[in-house]
């Protein structure tokens, strides 16, 4: 089959600039890397049988050495990561007022992109549950040359000046002394950065959040953080923010069950990215901008430059630009995934940076992040890397070089080679013209000093559940901190945050709580951060688990399963066993997969179906009694038809239409669809009493 044939007719320019690197190994012979054929890959050549090996077996020594070195560094943060290709479409060229990026303004223009998503603190074999921040970092390939958005999945920073991203980066990941904990941040380090540097507050009340927990890539946000500034042709700036918004809403999963699936299925979010884009379900999210225009920049209470701060999307609005959609699996997770290199740098002719001293630090980390992690200058030349037109400068040699640059004159101005290559025309990138003017001084603005006023705005925003859930998060973290005088110091920052939040997380840890509020609330919200309205218009990609035993009515069964696939879910029957049941009326329903081997956290949704001997066998199964008890606690839709309600009665779970536990009779199938499917779409039910269920 042909590259051509396997990808189908949506091949991208990058896609087809591939092709040359990609390697069938069908219908080939083993060879040494030299070519050499080899008919024996399993034993070393060796001075008689029981003998010892011999220096000169060459296969032996090349195959060895390889393997030896096989690893590179593995990234400094963001080490876990998950990639695809696709394609950036803008909806039309209304941008074009305010900048000169191509890609951004040419309506039906499909621009090649690569995204890979990541979790910060883990390393790259760590769990994907974990809470913490999420990467999202997405490669351009425009005809302009490469852009790279590196974004998070939260719109604000923990630190507010580079120079503070080692001492951050020191304090989450594992103590030095014994590496522990992996992945987390609930451990003293930490917890003492923040609670001396409280510029950290307003992101501690993200990551606390269910942000920190996304159900999946394809249902989180993603943002620049930065304010950036698109420039037009005529050089006029105007201040962006990047918002990526997910086609499938915003969706979290609960933090108890995140724990328990970092342990059933540590790829829980990679595998959900892979799988629906193998099934053709491909994620699809909206770039959206805010713009503010230059003379507008001191027209806010917090300064445009600084990256712990949102602009409220009620005081300047998102305009929708054009879409992502991401629709192919790389080939090679190392060649691809791990050998990208992306870059704040790496910007196109009408895109440019502020003096947000953030950013302009990451400009220098990510060049030279590269460097030691792909082992030299030439890492540009790795095809992930490649922009899709010719690149043409006077850069030479260096470890790995894989061009052969013809001609003598590798110097500008030359005239031995004609002169080329010559400096671009109009089509060049002129950096924005800036007046800068100041003293050298190593000192924070003062309009970067107010660390508060949007964390409180975040915590007035969120709707009883999500505050429930943000208290319980700190009461979890600062729980496992060790110092006590730690717990205090963070205690006392959340007040300045708000005074009922300060004393809820006291209680919880059992330190004094503050005896009176610092200041007044000051009453602000913004209701486009709270995941509380989210629409409940799809149920496409949910997984909804099916429990049976012999004697299940297979008729309700095979009619839910089409129904709710017609409409986007994906059904799995589980059964105490591989293989099949024995339906009620003797015929045989096809078991997905053994309950054993998976578990309720990783399902939307559960649907127990009738059939008294199928019930009664499940009510005997502490698998199944389990398996709904848990879904009900993590605020799942959770369906009973017929006997089905006998199972829910012994999990102790109560027939609530209202809060997504949908019982019904054999004769009101129909009705049961829909209720049921308008409960997946509404994803959770976080207003369960669920304390009293133990699971
Ligand atoms: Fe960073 C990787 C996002 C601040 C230094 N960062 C990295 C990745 C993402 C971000 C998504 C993974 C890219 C990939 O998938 O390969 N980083 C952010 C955001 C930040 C941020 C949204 C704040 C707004 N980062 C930041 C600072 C510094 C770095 C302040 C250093 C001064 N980041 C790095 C790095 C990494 C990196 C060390 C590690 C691997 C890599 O770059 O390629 O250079």
């Amino acid at each position: 089959m042909t590259s051509d044939e396997h990808h189908g007719d949506h091949r991208t320019e990058k896609d087809r600039r591939l092709d040359p690197f990609r390697v069938d190994k069908r219908d080939t012979v083993l060879t040494t890397d030299q070519g050499i054929p080899i008919d024996d890959t399993d034993n070393s050549l060796k001075a008689g049988e029981r003998g010892p090996t011999l220096m000169e077996d060459f296969h032996f020594r090349e195959k060895i050495t390889h393997f030896d070195h096989e690893r590179i560094p593995e990234r400094v943060v963001h080490a876990r990561g998950s990639g695809a290709y696709g394609y950036f479409e803008p909806y039309d060229d209304s941008l074009s007022l305010f900048t000169r990026a191509e890609f951004l303004t040419t309506p039906g223009l499909r621009t090649p992109v690569f995204v890979r998503f990541s979790t910060v603190a883990g390393s790259r074999g760590s769990a994907d549950t974990v809470r913490d921040v999420r990467g999202f970092a997405t490669k351009f390939y425009t005809r302009q040359g490469n852009f790279d958005l590196v974004g998070n999945n939260m719109p604000v920073f923990f630190i507010q000046d580079a120079i503070k991203f080692p001492d951050f980066v020191h304090a989450v990941k594992p103590e030095p002394d014994n590496e522990i904990p992996q992945a987390s941040s609930a451990h003293d380090t930490l917890w003492d950065f923040v609670q001396l540097q409280p510029e950290t507050t307003h992101m501690m009340m993200w990551l606390m959040s269910d942000r920190a927990l996304p159900r999946s890539f394809r249902m989180m946000q993603g943002f620049g953080v930065h304010t950036f500034r698109l420039v037009n042709a005529d050089g006029v700036g105007t201040f962006v923010k990047f918002h990526w918004t997910p086609k499938l809403g915003k969706r979290s999963l609960v933090w108890d069950e995140t724990q328990k699936i970092a342990g059933k299925d540590p790829d829980f979010n990679r595998r959900d990215l892979w799988e629906s884009i193998e099934q053709g379900a491909f994620p699809e999210y909206e770039l959206g901008v805010q713009l503010v225009a230059e003379e507008d920049e001191f027209a806010f209470d917090f300064d445009l430059l600084d990256a712990t701060k949102i602009i409220p999307e009620e005081l300047v609005p998102l305009r929708p630009v054009g879409r992502l959609v991401l629709d192919r699996n790389p080939d090679n997770f190392f060649a691809e995934t791990e050998q990208v290199a992306f870059h704040l740098g790496n910007v196109v002719p009408g895109i440019d940076f502020t003096n947000d001293p953030l950013l302009q630090g990451r400009l220098f980390s990510y060049l030279d992040t590269q460097l030691i992690r792909l082992g030299g200058p030439n890492f540009p030349q790795i095809p992930v890397n490649c922009p899709i037109i010719d690149v043409h400068n006077h850069h030479r040699e260096g470890y790995h070089q894989m061009r052969i640059d013809k001609g003598k004159a590798a110097y500008h101005p030359n005239s031995l080679d004609g002169g080329w290559p010559v400096p671009a025309d109009g089509r060049a990138y002129h950096h924005y013209q800036e007046r800068v003017d100041g003293y050298k001084i190593r000192k924070r603005s003062e309009s970067f000093s107010d660390h508060y006023s949007q964390a409180t705005l975040f915590w007035n925003s969120m709707s009883d559940w999500e505050r429930a859930h943000i208290v319980a998060a700190f009461q979890f973290e600062l729980g496992k901190v060790t110092a006590r005088h730690v717990q205090e110091g963070v205690v006392r920052n959340l007040n300045e945050v708000d005074h009922e939040l300060a004393v809820a997380v006291a209680e919880g840890i059992g330190v004094d709580a503050p005896g009176t509020p610092l200041r007044p609330n000051h009453g602000r919200s913004s209701p486009a951060l709270s995941m509380d309205h989210e629409p409940a218009d799809t149920i496409a990609t949910r997984k909804i688990a099916f429990l049976v035993a012999d004697g299940v009515d297979a008729s309700h069964v095979r009619c839910l399963m089409a129904e709710l696939t017609m409409r986007g879910a994906i059904c799995e029957v589980l059964a105490a066993h591989g293989g099949s049941v024995r339906a009620a009326a003797g015929e045989q329903l096809m078991v997905t997969r053994p309950m054993p081997t998976t578990a309720s956290v990783l399902f939307d949704a559960v649907v127990v179906p009738g059939g008294a001997q199928s019930v009664r066998a499940l009510a005997e199964d502490g698998d199944a009694v389990h398996f709904v008890a848990e879904a009900y606690k993590h605020g799942k839709p959770v369906g009973a038809i017929g006997e089905g309600a006998d199972l829910l009665d012994l999990a102790r779970v109560a027939p609530d239409p209202t809060r997504g536990v949908i019982v019904t009779s054999e004769s009101d199938i129909e009705g049961f669809v829909t209720a049921f499917a308008a409960a997946v779409a509404a994803h959770r039910f976080p207003r369960r009493a669920t304390r009293p269920v133990p699971a």
